[in-house]
């Protein structure tokens, strides 16, 4: 497959979009932010850390001594059940949004990121993650589970405790429901899955692929927006963390560890990221692969981000590191 060289434009499958790629202004000068120096290592327990055990909660509620993952609803959820009833006035419209929003705390050791977490450590944060997603989906009026976590002040994390989120909705966010469009769609007019047949596409060729093993997969996606954003997916079709099995739940501990290894590798610092589980919603139609996307912002060291503005904002994403040349880099730490 040919390779383009010039500016071009690369198409989203799983969004029905398009991203700009200027592979040719990589040559351009730099005289932007400069690096500072990363902040002292982290104690493993911090008496004022609000997620460490035994300590109280901002809402007063006090966690208990937790020895292993632990999950609690959050206290200032942005999802509740709902109340009230719908504006539909014109272009004014409004609906009621019900949900569910818990915090998961991955292990009592405020200091440990992914990265440095014994693998069983993260196998057992995936079947929280399984468990969760298997419960809220069973409640009345949930149609989908977003497991997700915000990493590094940078990606607006309050608290470097190793710690995510997960909400449920009775709606489809929009995200989602543009994934569920797009591969139900495809799924309709090929008769295989989408994302299926594009891992099939990336396996054959290698070159955006940043690790792998016999159950998973993480690759730089040849639509990627931010500059090392990947991608992590199961090799098997499969539609929620919940179909995992205990094998699938360790082939995904090693790809993130993996992962985050290299990402914190990378620029010698605790990568920042934010990153969710896209799963499959309730009666959702054939073609649903579960996959997890990472959108980090950093571009050329642990203080010079990519900001997503100006002409990202107003018209279309840019990127002018190309997928391959990040996948490349990512591959090789
Ligand atoms: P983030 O670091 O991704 O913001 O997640 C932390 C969540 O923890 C956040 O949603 C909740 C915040 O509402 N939280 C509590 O539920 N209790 C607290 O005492 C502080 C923070
Ligand atoms: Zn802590």
């Amino acid at each position: 497959m040919k390779m383009l060289e010039g500016a071009h434009r690369r198409y989203n499958p799983l969004q029905d979009e398009w991203v700009l790629v200027s592979p040719q202004r990589m040559r351009r000068p730099w005289q932007g932010e400069v690096e500072r120096s990363s902040p002292p290592p982290a104690p493993p327990y911090d008496p004022q850390c609000y997620l460490c055990p035994g300590n109280a909660r901002v809402g007063g509620t006090r966690n208990p001594a937790y020895a292993g993952v632990y999950i609690f609803d959050n206290d200032f959820p942005a999802l509740q059940a709902a109340g009230g009833g719908e504006v539909d006035d014109g272009l004014l419209r409004a609906q009621p949004e019900a949900g569910v929003c818990r915090v998961i705390c991955y292990t009592p050791r405020h200091d440990l990121t992914m990265a440095a977490m014994p693998q069983a450590t993260i196998a057992a944060v995936a079947a929280a993650w399984a468990e969760e997603t298997r419960t809220l989906m069973a409640r009345p009026g949930i149609r989908s589970v977003m497991v997700f976590e915000n990493r590094g002040a940078m990606m607006g994390s309050s608290n470097p405790h190793p710690h995510g989120q997960i909400w449920a909705n009775a709606c489809l966010p929009n995200v989602l429901a543009r994934e569920l469009e797009q591969q139900a769609a495809y799924f309709t007019r090929r008769g295989e899955c989408l994302l299926c047949a594009y891992l099939a596409q990336e396996r054959a060729r290698g070159e955006r692929i940043v690790a792998a093993n016999d159950g998973f997969v993480a690759l730089v996606p040849y639509w990627a927006i931010w500059p090392f954003e990947t991608m992590v997916l199961p090799v098997a079709h499969q539609g929620r963390l919940d179909e995992l099995s205990d094998a699938g739940r360790e082939q995904l501990a090693d790809i993130l560890q993996r992962l985050l290894a290299k990402y914190d590798r990378l620029f010698e610092t605790a990568f920042p990221y934010s990153m969710g589980f896209h799963q499959a919603p309730a009666a959702a139609p054939p073609g649903w692969h579960l996959h997890a996307h990472f959108l980090p912002p950093l571009l050329r060291s642990a203080t010079v981000r990519k900001f997503m503005v100006g002409y990202e904002l107003m018209a279309m994403p840019q990127r002018d590191l190309t997928p391959e040349a990040a996948a490349a880099r990512l591959r090789e730490l």
